[in-house]
């Protein structure tokens, strides 16, 4: 079984993910898994603490030799800005640490800070907020990397772009190898594949710099090479697009998911909504003259690209603050403003391809077994046998 948490604070000593379930043997390129963590830092409308941080993972638990040895992985990746924080989030009390405490009690609508604070009784949000902070996403992109590498051993890719900021959306559909392209470039702003859309997008980020607001947008995480047969429609739980939303919507800000082309399905009829089934003799596959149904039908991939969409809301630190309610006092005040980003849509892509790499993994491992990449390869292999004949 596949499971992975993390732990840190976003301005703690670090960020620690532990992975377990991953088969022995696989490959582990410590240069990728610092790629992955250097795009998530990328995208235009990040703020100043991006600057202070380049994320590496440093990992010292269940891989030797280059390869994973089937013991539970774990890896840290430092936190920077842990020396201008130290004063501030000892670990240990002592006489006059109270007073280097950064307090914030003027709550930000829409961010943890309020909800937590009553639910753990602290009369301060800083602790709530390091851990809501989206800064733990790094984690989770560096036990992604790991997921996609063993995916990676079977032909899958998992990648992303950006389909919407603020009101500028892309009118039309990305192709596999657009999606490709614009992920090399490190350099794209907003890693979106069409450029005139994207200067639009970047009209929107800039608007809210000015005006001291806050954007957000889509992302849209496409999986490449999934075979069918991944997921389950018999029970409930084992429904792989349950499993793709959770995942999707777990990540900070996100609101809404969707899963292919589905929030315009519900509002066409049945024959504009079908991708129509085909048979390539060539390749022994069944194809779609269309993916609207984000490659899964009934819970179970059915062979095409899986297509998962996240709707990240506006960041809710605006450096002209929403009012809001003191914590202590009561009283009405102007909400807290920390430096912060003020678009993080691309950044949400990158940790979207880390959540659906991570649940995929999960679900291909649970079709194939193995406690070996071997053994893992031998029963894909079978399966994939049992398909060419069909
Ligand atoms: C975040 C606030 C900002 C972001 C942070 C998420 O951090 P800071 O308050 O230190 O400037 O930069 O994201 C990251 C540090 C990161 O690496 O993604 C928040 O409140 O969620």
């Amino acid at each position: 079984m596949l499971r992975f948490v993390t732990a840190g604070e976003s301005h703690g000593q670090a960020l620690v993910a532990w992975i377990s379930g991953l088969p022995a043997g696989v490959p582990v390129d410590l240069e990728f898994i610092g790629l992955e963590l250097h795009r998530r830092q990328l995208g235009y409308g990040r703020g100043g603490r991006q600057r202070i941080e380049k994320d590496q993972a440093d990992i010292f638990a269940g891989v030797r030799h280059g390869k994973t040895i089937g013991a539970p992985i774990a890896l840290r990746v430092e936190n920077r800005d842990w020396k201008n924080w130290e004063q501030a989030l000892p670990v240990e009390d002592s006489d006059g640490a109270e007073d280097a405490q950064r307090r914030l009690t003027a709550p930000r609508p829409g961010h943890a800070d309020l909800a937590g604070t009553q639910k753990f009784n602290l009369h301060d949000a800083r602790y709530v907020l390091e851990r809501a902070s989206a800064r733990e996403t790094a984690a989770r992109v560096a036990a992604g990397a790991l997921a996609k590498l063993l995916l990676r051993q079977f032909g899958i890719e998992v990648l992303s772009h950006t389909i919407a900021v603020g009101h500028a959306r892309l009118a039309r559909e990305a192709s596999w190898e657009a999606i490709v392209t614009v992920c090399q470039n490190l350099e794209s702003p907003l890693r979106c594949v069409d450029a005139e859309t994207e200067a639009k997008m970047k009209a929107e980020v800039d608007h809210v710099l000015r005006a001291g607001d806050s954007v957000g947008g889509v992302f849209e995480v496409v999986a490449h090479g999934i075979p069918p047969g991944l997921g389950s429609h018999a029970q409930w739980d084992e429904k792989l697009d349950a499993k793709l939303a959770r995942a999707v919507m777990s990540i900070q800000a996100v609101k809404a998911v969707e899963i292919g082309t589905g929030f315009a399905n519900a509002g066409s009829y049945g024959s504009e909504v079908q991708d129509e089934i085909r048979y390539d003799a060539a390749s022994k596959r069944f194809t779609r003259s269309s993916n609207r149904a984000g490659g899964v039908e009934g819970g179970i991939t059915n062979g095409q690209n899986v297509v998962v969409r996240g709707y990240l809301k506006p960041i809710s630190t605006l450096r002209r603050p929403l009012l809001t309610a003191d914590l202590n006092t009561k009283e009405a005040v102007k909400a807290a403003y920390e430096r912060s980003d003020v678009c993080v849509v691309p950044a949400g892509g990158v940790v979207g391809e880390a959540m659906v790499a991570l649940t995929l993994a999960e679900a291909f491992l649970e079709k194939f077994g193995g406690d070996s990449l071997e053994e893992t390869r031998r029963n894909y292999d079978g399966y994939q046998r049992q398909l060419d004949a069909f």
